[in-house]
């Protein structure tokens, strides 16, 4: 049997896992332990239901945030003015760290993917070219505004024939990296793999020669150094997500 305070800890710890909007919304009305165990169907009674429950928390996160996103809503655009100069680099290493991908670059393709397995980066050239200037959010306290050119991840998918029905994207990076992404935002107007940092060639710290570039989430989810782009139904998670970040990571 659990303790009242057995199960003020359990709702302590659930309440911490929860994140906006879904923290805000539940907490308003006071978080019992009787309506955590209705809301995640766990039943609360030994260490791995409780660890079941957390672990549900996690997902709902997600849905919830997912249940908001509008894909139709774009993010601010700013002017070439207000760009930050230098931008600043990061990565889960040093910038001493930073290697060059391979110079008979090309990007591979897996999963539920129709087309070609590989794709050159004078094909992507190729196909339609957008530019947004847009401010990039990580979740370590600093944001910054840049201009990225490249095509649309939509456009992109629809080329190489990638299922737009199924759940999520995923990208496997050459510096070991990893982060994968609802379909909803891959097929956002506003999500691109770029080709260009301030109309030059990305360079080499900010994830040459193609990078992820999505306004509507935070930095981390936006992989650079790409090597492979995958479309699955099975949730892929990620470099930082396996550690703990919410999925969906929203802006
Ligand atoms: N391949 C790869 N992509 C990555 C990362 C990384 O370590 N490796 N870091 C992420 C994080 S946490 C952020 S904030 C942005 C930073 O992009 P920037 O270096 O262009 O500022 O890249 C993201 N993409
Ligand atoms: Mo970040």
């Amino acid at each position: 049997m659990l303790s009242d305070d057995d199960k003020r800890l359990i709702v302590k710890e659930a309440a911490n896992r929860l994140e906006n909007p879904l923290r805000r919304r539940l907490l308003k009305n006071g978080l019992s332990f009787g309506a955590l165990v209705m809301l995640t169907g766990c039943l609360l009674d030994d260490h791995q239901s409780v660890e079941d429950m957390l672990s549900r928390i996690d997902r709902m996160n997600d849905r919830f945030q997912a249940a908001l996103f509008n894909p139709k809503d774009l993010a601010p655009e700013y002017s070439e003015d207000m760009i930050t100069r230098p931008f600043p680099f990061n990565a889960y290493y040093s910038p001493s760290q930073i290697r060059p991908v391979p110079e008979n670059y090309f990007l591979k393709l897996g999963g539920l993917v129709d087309g070609p397995k590989q794709i050159t980066l004078a094909e992507l050239y190729a196909m339609p070219q957008y530019s947004q200037t847009t401010r990039l959010v990580c979740v370590e306290g600093w944001s910054a505004i840049g201009k990225w050119n490249g095509v649309r991840l939509r456009d992109f998918l629809a080329q190489v024939g990638g299922d737009m029905t199924a759940k999520y994207v995923g990208f496997n990076c050459f510096d070991g990296y990893s982060t994968s992404i609802d379909m909803p935002t891959a097929l956002h107007d506003q999500t691109f793999l770029t080709l260009e940092f301030d109309d030059q060639k990305l360079a080499p710290e900010y994830g040459a020669p193609l990078r992820l570039r999505m306004p509507t989430k935070l930095g981390f989810k936006n992989a650079k150094y790409i090597a492979e782009i995958y479309v699955t139904n099975t949730y892929p998670g990620g470099y930082w997500e396996d550690k703990g970040y919410n999925w969906f990571a929203g802006l």
